[in-house]
C-alpha cells in the first residue's frame, strides 16, 4: 500500500483539515463556487462555447451504451438528433437505436477520436467513464457533463468533501487508508458504519456493513473483502444512518449565453423533477414511487439542495442526487449519479419531459422542458435478471394490464442482479402498492 497524506476528519471538517491532494484540488474547485450568484454561475463555465446551441439533425456522442444510452437515443430520434455510440460491444443495448456505434474500449483514442469527429456535442450515461478519454474529447468537441463534474462524482472522498464544501449535508464520514484510520472511523463514527471503496463500487458492491468489533477483527483479517490486503484500495467510512426513507432528486441545469425566454437569469437554466421515493433490493433499486410520501417542507429542501449541489458542480447535463431521510425528517445526500437515473425510468409516462429527452435539451442547449406529473402517481418496477431463471417472462400478461408500460433494454443475457427493463405503472396513488404486487405475481 502506498503512503498517503492524513484521512480527512468529517462532513462537518473544518477547512483546513488535512485532505489528500486530489480531493484538496477538487473541493478547492467546488468551494470557489460556494452558493453561486447567478452571475457566477454564468461565468464559471470556462469554455464560453459550452452553451452553444446544437439544433435538431446534429449527431450526438453517447459514451456508454446501455439501457440510459439506450433510453436517450429514443428520445433523442424523437426530436430529429441521430446518436453514435461508444460501447463495448457492437450489440450493446443502446445499439439497435442508434445511428451507429463504435464498439470497444472507452479508453481507445482511435475510437474516441473518430467519436469526436462526427459528432456535434456528447454526452454519457455512466459516471465511471475515464476522465482522461472526456479530457481527450473535450479537446475537439463539447462534452457533458465535463471531465470535472466525473472527477467529482467517481471518487466517494472528493464527492463528499465537494458536496460539503458547497454547504450541503453528507453523511458522515471518514476516509480511511489503513488499521488506525478504521479504528478512529469507529471512535467517532460509531457502529455499525460500513465501509465503501471509494471508487467504482455500485449496487452495494465494493461496501461492508460493520456491525460489531467481531465483524471488524473479521473484516481486518481479509475474510469479506475477497483481498488479501483489506486496505489495497483506498475507502471511506461512513456513519450508519437509520432512515426512514431514501428519495432521489432528478434535476437538469444549462448554461447558456444567448438571452432565451425560459432562461432563470444570467443564462443558467434549471429543471428540478418531483421528488422520487426509492426502495431497495439487495442493494439494487427496486420499485419508485412519485410523488414521495414525504412532507412538503422537506420535498422543498431536497429540490433546493438539489439545485445547490447542480450549481456548485457546475453541472452542464442531468443529475440524480440521492438522500436518506432520517428519522427525524433531516435529509443527507447519500451520492450523486451525474447522468439519467433509475429513479426517473418513470418521467417517461408521468412527466410532461422525460429524463432523458431534458439530458438531450441540457447538453444541447435548448429550453429545458417541463418536469410536472402528468398523472397523479407512478411507480416503476425493476425487472431484473432473475426473472429470466425459468426462460421469458410472461409478457402478454402484463401488456394486458392498463396502465402499466414494459420497456425492455434488449440485453443479450440475463444474469441475477442485472437490470433487464422496468415496468412503469401510473394512476391513483393508493392502488399502485396492489398493482405492483400482480405484477410480481405474474412473473413469479
Ligand atoms: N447504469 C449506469 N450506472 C448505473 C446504471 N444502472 C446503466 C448504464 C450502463 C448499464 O447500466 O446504462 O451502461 C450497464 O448495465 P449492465 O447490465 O450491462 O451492467
Amino acid at each position: 500500500m502506498s503512503p498517503r497524506p492524513d484521512p480527512t476528519t468529517s462532513a462537518v471538517a473544518p477547512a483546513g483539515d488535512p485532505i489528500s491532494a486530489q480531493a484538496a484540488q477538487a473541493a478547492d474547485r467546488a468551494s470557489s463556487r460556494n452558493h453561486p450568484s447567478p452571475l457566477d454561475i454564468a461565468t464559471s463555465v470556462s469554455d464560453p462555447s459550452a452553451s452553444r446551441r446544437v439544433g435538431p439533425g446534429s449527431v450526438i456522442g453517447m459514451l456508454g451504451g446501455g439501457q440510459l444510452g439506450r433510453m436517450f437515443a429514443i428520445a433523442a430520434a424523437q426530436l430529429g438528433y441521430r446518436v453514435v455510440v461508444l460501447g463495448d460491444s457492437p450489440d450493446c443495448p443502446a445499439a439497435t437505436v442508434a445511428e451507429a456505434t463504435l464498439a470497444g474500449s472507452l479508453t481507445d483514442p482511435r475510437l474516441l477520436d473518430e467519436l469526436a469527429a462526427r459528432c456535434d456535442v456528447v454526452t454519457l450515461e455512466f459516471e465511471n467513464i475515464p476522465v482522461a478519454s472526456v479530457e481527450r474529447l473535450a479537446g475537439s468537441v463539447n462534452v457533458f457533463p465535463a471531465a470535472e463534474v466525473l472527477r467529482v462524482a467517481q471518487d466517494r472522498g472528493i464527492e463528499k468533501q465537494t458536496l460539503s464544501r458547497a454547504g450541503l449535508p453528507v453523511t458522515p464520514f471518514q476516509l480511511v487508508h489503513d488499521r488506525a484510520d478504521v479504528e478512529q472511523a469507529v471512535q467517532r463514527l460509531g457502529l455499525p458504519l460500513v465501509l465503501k471503496t471509494t471508487r467504482d463500487g455500485y449496487d452495494g458492491k465494493g461496501q461492508w456493513k460493520i456491525g460489531s468489533a467481531e465483524e471488524l477483527s473479521a473484516w481486518l483479517a481479509g475474510g469479506d473483502t475477497a483481498a488479501s490486503d483489506p486496505f489495497e484500495r483506498p475507502l471511506i467510512a461512513e456513519a450508519w444512518v437509520e432512515h426512514q426513507c431514501e428519495v432521489s432528486v432528478i434535476i437538469a441545469r444549462s448554461v447558456v449565453t444567448g438571452g432565451d425566454p425560459t432562461d432563470t437569469g444570467a443564462g443558467q437554466r434549471v429543471a428540478c423533477y418531483p421528488v422520487f421515493e426509492n426502495r431497495h433490493r439487495n442493494h439494487i433499486l427496486d420499485v419508485t414511487f412519485c410523488p414521495a410520501a414525504i412532507d412538503p417542507e422537506t420535498a422543498r429542501r431536497a429540490t433546493e439542495m438539489a439545485t445547490t449541489a447542480a450549481a456548485a458542480l457546475g453541472l452542464i447535463g442531468l443529475i440524480c442526487i440521492e438522500f436518506f431521510v432520517d428519522s427525524r425528517g433531516e435529509l443527507m445526500i447519500n451520492e450523486i449519479a451525474p447522468r439519467p437515473h433509475n429513479s426517473g425510468h418513470l418521467t417517461i409516462e408521468a412527466c410532461q419531459t422525460s429524463q432523458f429527452e431534458q439530458q438531450l435539451r441540457a447538453v444541447c442547449g435548448l429550453p429545458l422542458g417541463s418536469t410536472e406529473l402528468t398523472v397523479p402517481a407512478a411507480a416503476m418496477v425493476n425487472l431484473m435478471g432473475e426473472l429470466w431463471s425459468d426462460g421469458e417472462p410472461d409478457w402478454d400478461a402484463i401488456l394486458a394490464l392498463p396502465a402499466t408500460h414494459l420497456h425492455l433494454y434488449d440485453k443479450r443475457a440475463a444474469k441475477p442482479g442485472r437490470k433487464m427493463g422496468h415496468i412503469t405503472l401510473t394512476g391513483d396513488p393508493a392502488e399502485l402498492p396492489a398493482r405492483i404486487e400482480r405484477i410480481r405475481q405474474i412473473l413469479s
